[in-house]
């Protein structure tokens, strides 16, 4: 999609995962603005975009900040639409954010249909030396989750450990996921030219 006032390219994708997880700290934090220390849950959806230059080319790079509350259910509903990308955060320390990983897709599968690249991020890294180990969830079982989620329903998705305290992976996490929006779309588009 282009942009209809100066023609760049658009690329549009929403950030969802279950409240306080950090995907208002993680935008921020690749937006360039200061870590905020207390939650203000997100009311309904915040919008966020950013210029970036991929592959020598100006993108418009549009995100949708979900607010996780059950509560917000049917708005987030109407932002799924249009979106190519998907970044899905749970909290390393918070076990119940990741079982409800899985609810996350299926909530976007509802709104989306075939789902589009995903990176599925575990935050609060910084957090986690602090917890016991029954509270942590590991590396590997992010890992492992996005293995079976990948598999399973044929998308691309990619795996990341975030912490938007430290910014650690942040930016990785998005350009990451760029490249497997435009890989995606470079994809359908010759999919369009052979068929
Ligand atoms: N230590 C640490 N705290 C974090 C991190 N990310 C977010 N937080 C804190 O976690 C709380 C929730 O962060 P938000 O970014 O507002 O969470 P959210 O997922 O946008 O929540 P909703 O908008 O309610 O869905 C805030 O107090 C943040 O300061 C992180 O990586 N490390
Ligand atoms: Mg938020």
């Amino acid at each position: 999609m282009r942009d209809q006032d100066d023609g760049s390219k658009v690329m549009k994708a929403v950030l969802i995962g279950d409240g306080a997880v950090g995907k208002t700290s993680i935008r921020r934090n690749y937006l360039g603005d200061e870590f905020i220390e207390g939650h203000i849950a997100t009311i309904g959806v915040d919008l966020a975009t950013k210029r970036v230059v991929f592959n020598q080319e100006v993108v418009k790079f549009i995100i949708w900040d979900l607010a996780g509350q059950p509560s917000f259910k049917q708005v987030r509903g109407h932002y799924y639409h249009g979106c190519n990308g998907i970044v899905l955060v749970y909290s390393t320390v918070d076990r119940e954010s990741f079982d409800n990983a899985s609810k996350w897709l299926v909530e976007a599968y509802n709104n989306m249909g075939p789902l589009p690249p995903t990176v599925i991020v575990g935050n609060k890294t910084d957090l986690r030396e602090r917890k016991s180990e029954s509270e942590r969830v590991t590396s590997d079982e992010g890992r492992r989750f996005t293995e079976y989620f990948s598999e399973k329903l044929g998308v691309p998705a990619v795996f990341k450990e975030t912490s938007a305290l430290t910014g650690y992976n942040v930016d990785n996490t998005f350009h990451e996921l760029l490249q497997m929006m435009s890989d995606a779309q470079e994809g359908s588009e010759s999919d369009l030219f052979i068929g």
